[in-house]
């Protein structure tokens, strides 16, 4: 009963429905109505009653709801929400029912990045999520899944907030020159045939305007600190799960939006890789996602490793 209520007061956010109105669309007694609007109240929702028996679903709310975001998204995905977990690429790994599960949390005590660094998961402060696929793709296309995943948050925020988000190579996410979030995915490899079954993308993005710690304070940011728009994370989630499967099924190329949004491309840059250095140029970025840098004349194609823009 919660989530039809639900599904009446959002269709009507920001308006007075009534009581008796909300009985009879349902068919149930005005005393259920009354209760399960207490028992969403009492979940969080941002639910105002006037005197006269009537309610109103104010904008403001954030709560993340499996049902909002499923009925924004095709029906293939699976959701799950968690209010507190390790990392939901960790959870993802141990707790995968099928593909095309994702999962959400409100907060991650263990956030990860790239080499185990920590990815800061503030609770009900940004989005954190891990979606399952089965990329059945060799090994060396698998940088092409971390950069699609860029491509959709990018066309997300774009669209819904207006703000252009640069993609520095090959997994950051980044607003004049400040971090906004990161991908993390991680894939299993069925080895004697050199092709990736299992893949977690990972998606972590800072969202409200929030002190962060002081670790990551002078290189953070977030959508809010951007944006005069309140950001309400079901539809920003959605719109990116929509982005994600339009280029994940190949339906919409997304290479030639990669390599607008890159801060990486025609820039001198220092490459850290196998616990070396060196300088070199980012010429290109090919159709596996890999960066072609030339560094003392010679040409490198990267598929992994570390850069610093110069
Ligand atoms: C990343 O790694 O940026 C990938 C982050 C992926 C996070 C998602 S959240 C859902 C899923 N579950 C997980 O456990 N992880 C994924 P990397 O490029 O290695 O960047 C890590 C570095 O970013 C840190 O060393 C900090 O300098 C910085 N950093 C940490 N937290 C940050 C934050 N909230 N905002 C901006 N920068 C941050």
């Amino acid at each position: 009963m919660n989530n039809k209520i639900l599904k009446i007061l959002l269709d009507n956010k920001n308006q007075y429905i009534s009581n008796s109105e909300i009985s009879k669309l349902l068919n149930i007694s005005t005393i259920t109505v009354n209760k399960t609007i207490n028992k969403l109240k009492q979940q969080g929702y941002n639910i105002i009653s006037s005197s006269n028996n009537k309610y109103c679903l104010l904008d403001e709310i954030d709560i993340l709801d499996k049902h909002v975001i499923s009925s924004l998204i095709s029906k293939k995905y699976n959701i799950e929400i968690l209010d507190t977990i390790d990392s939901t690429n960790t959870y993802l790994k141990s707790n995968k029912t099928n593909y095309n599960h994702i999962v959400i949390s409100n907060e991650q005590t263990g956030g990860r990045g790239r080499l185990n660094r920590k990815f800061f998961s503030l609770k009900n402060s940004g989005i954190y999520m891990s979606i399952l696929v089965n990329p059945n793709c060799f090994i060396d296309q698998a940088l092409k899944i971390t950069a699609l995943t860029s491509v959709a948050v990018y066309s997300a925020i774009k669209e819904q907030y207006g703000i252009n988000i640069n993609i520095k190579w090959v997994n950051d996410l980044i607003i004049n020159n400040l971090k906004v979030g990161g991908i993390l995915c991680e894939g299993e490899i069925e080895l004697n045939k050199s092709t990736l079954t299992n893949m977690i993308i990972g998606i972590g993005i800072n969202v409200k305007n929030i002190d962060f710690p002081n670790e990551i304070k002078d290189i953070a940011t977030s959508i809010e600190n951007n944006t005069n728009k309140k950001v309400t994370r079901n539809d920003l989630i959605a719109s990116i799960i929509n982005y994600f499967d339009l280029f994940y099924t190949g339906d919409i190329s997304y290479m030639d939006i990669y390599k607008k949004q890159s801060n990486t491309l025609n820039k001198e840059i220092t490459v850290y890789q196998d616990n070396k250095s060196y300088d070199a140029k980012a010429i290109d970025i090919d159709n596996n996602g890999n960066l072609i840098v030339i560094s003392n004349s010679k040409q490198i194609i990267l598929n992994s490793g570390e850069i610093t823009i110069r």
